[in-house]
């Protein structure tokens, strides 16, 4: 069966605009995802019908606002293959989650001395939470590196992993080169010699299939505004006996059991790491947007966006001094890097947004990485189950003409 992208398309409200007289080409997935008109429906009807705070009213609105938000708990637990349902906290987004690692497990765990290992291909959000925790407790930062095509350098790993390393923090899909990195090996590896793993989920999540049960990480932060949700809530999944020995992350209302003048005493876990109201209509629209996922399904979703980069990928190389960053088409999820020569990113994408496209231009949140690839900053394309093949040829033409005008 072909892929549905008509019937997926006439699904986003947002897809019949109009940038000037040109349709709205979308292809900046990674930073974030457009809404279908399910998830802002469930969102809206939540408000219009059910909407209270939760876990304290004993009346009717309040009690279905709180099945809600657990049952949005519930699916989120379904769909990675967690455990249990109590492994899932919800947060902010990815940023949150991993700083709450820092600060709920790292001020515990970590001390003078000791080594986190990362990568260098992480997300500004899954390095500068180490930094800061790796200067409060005197610890270093490890890194294993990639090589020329964007691939980790695995030979390195357990050379990396000492008796000092305490976390292994790694991203699972690189929001820059689109590598899907072996975390699995990384994983064994790290667990070989008793060291928890930290996986930073956002660019996995939204686009292939995640089987906790399998992947056996210690946790794993993605966001829900990359996967057809809404921002303002992510999930940090951790494993029950880490959560259990963490201490709370935010103090407030919601996350204590008891409390006194001067302590308290903590809420069981999830609730311990959600002080305050949460993102209540925000988990309304998560749970509307996984089963979105679910019926589509993500391994045609994966299959459909890997098609894309591969003829990007194929067609790129048409525009004039034009070099592409990563793996080839089959390691990666549905994005590609670029530049052109003497072309500055950030040109490519104003003569892009004229023809409507929706590119990413910069540095992506990956400083370090563009300065070993000698670079300021790239062209991202990000693709998604909405994105067609003839967007992918509006891309191309839309970079010829950008290489007229400013090789003239
Ligand atoms: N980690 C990775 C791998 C990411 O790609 C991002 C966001 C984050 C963490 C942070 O997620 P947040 O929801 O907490 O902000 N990446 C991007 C991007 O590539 N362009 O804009 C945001």
């Amino acid at each position: 069966m072909t892929f549905p992208t008509e019937k997926i398309r006439s699904d986003f409200p947002i897809l019949k605009r109009k940038i000037g007289s040109k349709a709205l080409v979308y292809l900046d997935n990674a930073a974030s995802s457009q809404k279908p008109k399910q998830v802002i429906e469930a969102m809206d009807a939540f408000y219009q019908s059910s909407y209270a705070n939760i876990h304290r009213g004993i009346y009717t609105i309040a009690e279905e606002a709180t099945e809600l938000y657990e049952n949005a708990r519930k699916s989120v637990a379904r769909f990675l293959n967690a455990a249990s349902e109590s492994e899932i906290v919800f947060t902010r987004g990815t940023t949150e989650g991993i700083n709450l690692v820092r600060f709920a497990w790292g001020r515990k765990n970590i001390e003078e001395g000791d080594e986190i290992l990362l990568t260098e291909m992480e997300h500004h959000s899954n390095l500068v939470p180490w930094q800061l925790l790796a200067q409060e407790k005197g610890a270093t930062l490890k890194f294993i590196p990639f090589d020329a095509q964007g691939r980790l350098q695995l030979d390195r790993l357990d050379s990396l992993l000492t008796p000092k390393t305490k976390l292994a923090a790694c991203a699972f899909a690189s929001n820059t080169f689109g590598t899907i990195n072996p975390v699995e090996k990384i994983i064994a590896a790290a667990h070989a010699k008793g060291i928890p793993v930290l996986l930073d989920a956002a660019q996995a999540v939204p686009h292939f299939k995640i089987d906790l049960q399998k992947l056996d990480c210690d946790f794993l932060a993605f966001s829900s505004h990359k996967m057809l949700g809404p921002t303002g809530i992510g999930v940090l999944y951790g494993k029950k006996r880490h959560l259990e020995k963490m201490d709370p992350f935010l103090g407030g209302g919601e996350m204590i059991k008891k409390v006194e003048w001067d302590h308290a005493t903590w809420n069981d876990i999830p609730w311990k790491f959600e002080a305050g109201t949460q993102s209540i209509a925000e988990a309304v629209g998560l749970h509307a947007a996984i089963q979105y996922l679910n019926h589509v399904e993500l391994d045609k979703i994966f299959e459909h966006d890997q098609s894309l980069v591969r003829y990007c990928m194929e067609r790129l190389p048409e525009i004039d001094g034009l070099t592409m960053y990563g793996p080839p088409a089959h390691e990666r999820t549905g994005l590609i890097a670029f530049s052109i020569r003497d072309i500055h990113p950030h040109d490519i994408a104003a003569v892009l947004d004229r023809n409507g496209i929706c590119v990413r231009a910069g540095h992506h949140c990956t400083q370090p990485l563009h300065r070993k690839l000698g670079l300021e900053a790239t062209v991202r394309a990000s693709f998604y189950l909405y994105n067609t093949k003839e967007e992918v040829d509006l891309l191309v033409d839309g970079l010829k003409d950008t290489v007229k005008l400013f090789r003239k």
